[in-house]
């Protein structure tokens, strides 16, 4: 059976919001943001009447200035926003207990199960879009699809206010006359690449010869030959089923946008959380990321890994793929790496993938570890870092060390399952295990 599955995103959110509220501020070019147009720091969002000046998010506030020079800048009022999107995802859980919200406006719904109740996808997705108008008066633009990537999307291609159904079977068409920058996983580097073959759309994509994609891209190719045609086996993850999960949060002493130190942290958050897995037996099968960039605004990404492990190579080839696409062009303030759907390393079956001879290196090492500490093995890209080891406590219980609190926080520390596939084409670089020279801590 098909799935019906809904992508739900707010429009100009934080913006329709202080509108909303201001009806003097309706009609409207509304900028929100840190300060106003002489101050530091970048726009949040901008009403849709203020776009039409060029403004958008993450454009430096003084250019937003000139660019609208009628704009009306507002602070952003995180708590406000919080409450505004803890109302709407409240909203869309009685019509299904499988949200998944993925950022402080946006969710997939599987509605799947929910379709005998309400009707059919587009109906259901109607039903949301008048609730949410009568009860929080705000618009959403919603896509409807069989699978997560084609319903976010197609909620993209009609804001505001947008509803686009694409029937199952139709994915392939739909998407085939889109530009290829709106699918996860092609950033500039892929794109260009993408164009030396003459690729623009997703169809042109689809197109070409999947081992030419495999050969170029490796097995991203093949993700990305997937994606073209609207393939996508990620499925809605609803709340309650990451409860147990196992995390590290990093939080930079100075916002960062440097690759080398975000891959850095990513692989020691990574190589964390896979020592507490097999420190605790268990193996897991999805992996997040959470990332918050220097205007508060958090993102988190989802992925299933093929198989459950316990290792930190899948662990960091995910979050590194996740989070690639989202930190670009951003200053980074926190990352998070997280996995979840635990099972006991017993009852999971034994996986091919599981070389027993890496497998006793990596239990020798986590020997070293408990008696020497965390600092005695090290891998090779993190000597002489300074890193912290370990990072910060699980998201749960995570506090920010540095600074005010984040003005805007997730609504919850899950995300979008399968979204990016890593953008860089490149295969990770991946160091062996090795023994680091680090001072023996106590024990
Ligand atoms: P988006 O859904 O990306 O943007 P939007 O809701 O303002 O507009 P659209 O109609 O295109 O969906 O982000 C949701 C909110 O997150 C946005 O209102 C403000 C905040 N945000 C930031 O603070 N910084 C950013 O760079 C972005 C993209 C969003
Ligand atoms: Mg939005």
């Amino acid at each position: 059976m098909d799935r019906a599955i809904l992508h739900v995103d707010l429009d100009a959110f934080f913006a329709a919001v202080e509108q909303r509220d201001r009806p003097e501020l309706r009609g409207k070019p509304v900028i929100v943001g840190g300060g106003g147009p002489n101050q530091r720091g970048v726009v949040s969002t901008a009403s849709y009447e203020a776009r039409q000046f060029g403004v958008h998010s993450a454009m430096p506030l003084r250019e937003a200035g000139w660019r609208c020079p009628t704009g009306i800048f507002l602070p952003v009022d995180g708590r406000k926003y919080q409450a505004v999107s803890r109302e709407v995802m409240a909203i869309l859980r009685r019509f299904t207990p499988l949200v998944e919200p993925i950022s402080i406006d946006e969710a997939f719904l599987d509605v799947t199960g929910s379709r005998e109740l309400f009707g059919d996808g587009p109906s259901i997705a109607r039903a949301i879009k008048d609730a949410i108008r009568d009860e929080v008066r705000l618009t959403i633009s919603v896509g409807v699809a069989a699978t997560k990537l084609v319903a976010k999307i197609a909620s993209d291609l009609e804001k505001p206010d947008g509803l686009v159904v694409v029937p199952p079977g139709s994915e392939a068409t739909f998407l085939a006359p889109l530009d290829i920058s709106r699918l996860w996983g092609v950033g500039a580097k892929t794109a260009a690449v993408l164009r030396e073959y003459g690729v623009r759309t997703m169809g042109d994509l689809a197109g070409l010869p999947v081992d030419l994609l495999e050969r170029r891209f490796g097995k991203h190719g093949l993700a990305l030959a997937d994606r073209a045609r609207g393939i996508d086996a990620d499925r809605v993850v609803g709340e309650g089923e990451a409860a147990k999960s196992v995390g590290h949060e990093h939080t930079f002493d100075v916002d960062t946008s440097d690759r080398e130190e975000i891959e850095r942290t990513l692989l020691a958050m990574s190589d964390g959380v896979a020592g507490r897995l097999r420190a605790s037996g268990v193996r897991a099968s999805t992996v997040t990321v959470k990332i918050r960039d220097s205007s508060f605004r958090t993102v988190t990404r989802q992925r299933t890994l093929p198989e459950p492990t316990d290792l930190t190579e899948p662990i960091y080839r995910v979050a590194l793929e996740l989070a690639r696409p989202e930190v670009r062009g951003l200053r980074i303030r926190l990352l998070g790496v997280s996995a979840s759907h635990l099972g006991e390393r017993e009852q999971l079956a034994l996986f091919a993938s599981d070389d027993p001879r890496r497998r006793r290196a990596i239990e020798a090492a986590d020997r070293l570890r408990r008696r020497y500490g965390e600092r005695a093995v090290t891998r090779a890209r993190l000597l002489g870092t300074g890193l912290p080891a370990p990072f910060e406590r699980d998201p749960r219980t995570a506090v920010e060390r540095r600074g005010v609190h984040a003005a805007v926080d997730p609504v919850v520390d899950r995300g979008e399952s399968g979204g990016a596939a890593s953008d860089e084409g490149e295969e990770v670089a991946w160091e062996d295990l090795e023994i680091g020279e680090g001072p023996p801590a106590e024990e």
